[in-house]
């Protein structure tokens, strides 16, 4: 059937009336059940072997535009839309969009999904199906508070399968239900994302705000996401969460070996489980006691096979990360893995005497890192820097034991979403610069650096960030009522807010920006300090540092002394859709974490593939884009990771020091304390913070300060440059094929899960 018929059938169905005689909203719950259709029509990817990725997080985002992309009928509907009166972009703005991630582990194993399917390679993932996902962020009286986010409605991309499994935990009982979404890769078929939920999840147990009774488990199991970016202490709810998807993912995993009548001794040539960080490590101890318990295994071949399946992906280095439960929250969720993780420990016991690579430490909790590197075949890190720092210093004695095991993958973005679907103007422009073949192959954005001096090229290019930057200012002003100029420099910053991502340090160059024009020196153009970040609730000073950029928001903003040459905007509930909007109209990428910390980011790379250049450390895979873009097409400042990773084992780092030596951080720093930032916010709030980064500043925000300041003023001097810096623009997009996630996939698959 046409594609026009097949809507119009669709649209008559349901509402009755003509595609033309439809709301935005009736026609998005149409195109969704059109798109589905075509979904189910594509060949499941089929294979001896099949990758199993399973994570406590997928952050899909939207995924309308995506499935249409990949489906190649994007254009054509928007075709036939427009002809009916309708703008497909603003049908797509009717599709709420799950927050079932916190950022970036998240986010990649959504793009690692894409490219699995894309690739054509038997791949599911496994999660869970949190009814409220991650908050949605609300600022009140310039302080974040959390809401729920809604986002299943009747009808949405969950298809419910009808398989159930039972779990049991110490005390109960749940059953599992199983809804899956379908994958379709670019132009090629389709896979799923099995997501687990409890038939008892009950939503009114969310009273207001986030808040529910913690100890109904029952009732609670699936309501949300921890919010939790590597900061807190976990508790029992999270471990329950925990056994419950790799319970549920390993009954899946058999029940499928088995109906496709394989050997389960041979587990390991059909089956490949890639484990997320540390979150679904039980599923290591789950599959064993299934294994022993209910399929006759010796525990020797259990250990063997299950070690010969599982593969670890590692995603940080900060310690307070490192997943550490105590042996006696695992006994009272689960005490029948109680005694596998016992017999697990002891055979490492017996065989090493270095206590850090132990599972069960002296003060009895459990190091789930280790129960992977031991029983896992393979460990990986995210970026080149990540991984050296695991094998010299935060898993050098695993390393020692097992130095094959170790990896490197550096992460992946999926161009489909990060420059089809988020930038169809760009996508045109290189399809026609370069032709098509890039969208298969990304090395083919290579091609590009040969038009490096066309100035045709160029100026096209510097056009396209201008649209962007205009779409970009208009949806500023309707979502957060600011009034931005977008023919002023966009420097942005987003990503989930942590002392170590070091958002506080941007706030400190916009106080000396401020405090220069309020003494008279002018920036030759204007600059937009564009912030997007969530906190978890109960990181104090993330909280207090949201609230600082909310200050300087409104005082900056509300200087008219200054506010013609700068604004601050913190944008509402960053989240995926945010994002798509927000880096097609990026200058600046700021990537500015303290070296050694950031595993990789994936920001980074979307920014650079759509014309950003980035100001960053030398961390993560900034160190890679580095190389690839060469020096003159990046900003690189601040102390590398050798220098910061002996201040710690020193521990020499004294702040003050730093504040005492430079009249220009003592300045910065002081303003937040100051009168005028006292009256704009709250006591309490600026003077912890204050405190904070005089007398601790663990991640050592003064040490790079100056640094910084000096980059970055030469970057915007830079900008104005414009021949030089559209060439930036150019050689950035040109290098970020590297970046693809089909080409970190391709190596999973070469070295890691051989399908
Ligand atoms: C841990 C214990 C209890 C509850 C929650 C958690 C928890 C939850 C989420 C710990 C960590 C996370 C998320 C980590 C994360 O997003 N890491 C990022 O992974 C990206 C993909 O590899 C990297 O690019 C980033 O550098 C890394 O910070």
């Amino acid at each position: 059937m046409s594609l026009e018929k097949q809507l119009e059938r669709l649209t008559k169905a349901a509402y009755g009336k003509s595609i033309r005689a439809c709301t935005d909203e009736q026609l998005y719950d149409c195109v969704l059940r059109l798109t589905k259709e075509r979904m189910a029509e594509k060949p499941v990817i089929a294979g001896k072997k099949k990758v199993y990725y399973i994570s406590m997080e997928f952050l899909i985002g939207k995924l309308l535009s995506n499935n249409l992309i990949n489906l190649g009928i994007y254009e054509e509907l928007a075709e036939i839309l427009k002809k009916n009166g309708k703008e497909l972009t603003a049908i797509e703005e009717a599709e709420p969009e799950p927050s079932l991630g916190n950022g970036g582990l998240g986010r990649l194993a959504a793009c690692f999904l894409d490219s699995i399917a894309t690739l054509g390679l038997p791949g599911d993932g496994i999660g869970l199906n949190y009814h409220f996902g991650l908050f949605k962020q609300v600022f009140r009286n310039k302080l974040q508070t959390a809401e729920k986010n809604d986002w299943i409605e009747k009808d949405s991309w969950l298809n419910k399968t009808g398989t159930t499994f039972e779990v049991c935990f110490g005390d109960k009982k749940v059953t599992s239900v199983l809804y899956d979404i379908d994958v379709i890769g670019y132009e090629n078929g389709r896979n799923k994302l099995h997501l687990f939920d409890i038939s008892s999840v009950d939503e009114r147990l969310v009273k207001s705000g986030i808040d529910f009774d913690k100890t109904q488990i029952k009732k609670n199991l699936t309501l949300f996401l921890y919010p939790d970016d590597s900061d807190e202490d976990g508790n029992l709810l999270r471990i329950y969460q925990e056994y419950f998807l790799v319970s549920s993912g390993a009954q899946l995993i058999v029940r499928d070996l088995k109906e496709k009548g394989r050997d389960l001794h041979r587990m390991d040539k059909y089956v490949a489980i890639q484990i997320n960080d540390t979150h679904p490590t039980l599923v290591i101890p789950e599959l064993i006691r299934i294994l022993t318990w209910e399929e006759g295994f010796t525990i020797d071949d259990a250990v063997k096979v299950v070690s010969r399946t599982c593969a670890y992906t590692n995603h940080t280095i900060l310690a307070e990360a490192l997943e550490k439960w105590p042996l006696s929250y695992i006994e009272k969720v689960v005490p029948q893995l109680v005694p596998i993780i016992k017999e697990l420990s002891a055979r490492v016991a017996k065989k090493y005497k270095e206590p850090k690579v132990q599972i069960i430490d002296g003060d009895k909790r459990v190091h789930m890192a280790h129960i992977d590197i031991h029983y896992g075949y393979s460990v990986n890190g995210v970026a080149a820097i990540h991984t050296d720092i695991l094998k010299d210093t935060e898993l050098h004695h695993f390393y020692e034991i097992y130095p094959d095991k170790f990896n490197n993958k550096t992460n992946g973005i999926t161009f489909r979403r990060w420059l089809l679907s988020c930038n169809r103007e760009l996508a045109s422009l290189l399809s026609e610069t370069i032709g098509d073949g890039y969208k298969k192959d990304a090395k083919e954005l290579e091609k590009l650096l040969e038009r490096a001096d066309d100035r045709k090229v160029l100026d096209a290019i510097d056009d396209i960030k201008r649209r962007k930057k205009a779409a970009l200012t208009a949806y500023v002003k309707e979502k957060e009522g600011i009034e931005i100029d977008p023919e002023s420099v966009f420097d942005i910053q987003i990503k989930r807010l942590h002392e170590y991502k070091r958002q506080q340090m941007n706030a400190l160059y916009i106080i000396h920006k401020y405090l220069e024009i309020k003494g008279g020196k002018k920036p030759v153009r204007p600059v937009t300090f564009i912030f997007g970040a969530k906190a978890a609730p109960a990181y104090v000073i993330a909280q207090d540092i949201i609230h600082l950029l909310l200050v300087l928001s409104e005082i900056v903003n509300k200087d008219p002394d200054v506010s013609p040459y700068m604004k601050v905007v913190m944008v509402e509930n960053y989240n995926v859709s945010y994002a798509e909007k927000l880096i097609p109209a990026c200058d600046i990428s700021e990537q500015i974490s303290l070296a050694s910390k950031e595993a990789s980011g994936t920001g980074n790379m979307k920014f650079m593939l759509n014309g950003a250049v980035t100001l960053g450390t030398s961390d993560g895979a900034n160190v890679e884009i580095h190389e690839l873009v060469g020096d003159d097409n990046i900003y690189i400042f601040g102390e590398n990771s050798d220098v910061v990773i002996d201040h710690y084992a020193k521990a020499d780092y004294v702040s003050k020091d730093y504040y005492k030596k430079s009249p220009v951080i003592r300045e910065a720093v002081d303003f937040i304390v100051s009168k005028q930032a006292l009256k704009a916010g709250r006591k309490e709030n600026l003077e912890r913070l204050y405190r904070e980064l005089l007398n601790k500043d663990w991640f050592m925000t003064l040490l790079d300060l100056e640094d910084y300041i000096k980059v970055k003023d030469r970057m915007l001097a830079d900008y104005e440059d414009r021949e030089k810096w559209k060439r930036m623009m150019l050689v950035n997009i040109a290098k970020a094929g590297f970046f693809s996630s089909d080409r970190t996939i391709e190596e999973y698959n070469r070295n890691i899960w051989k399908l």
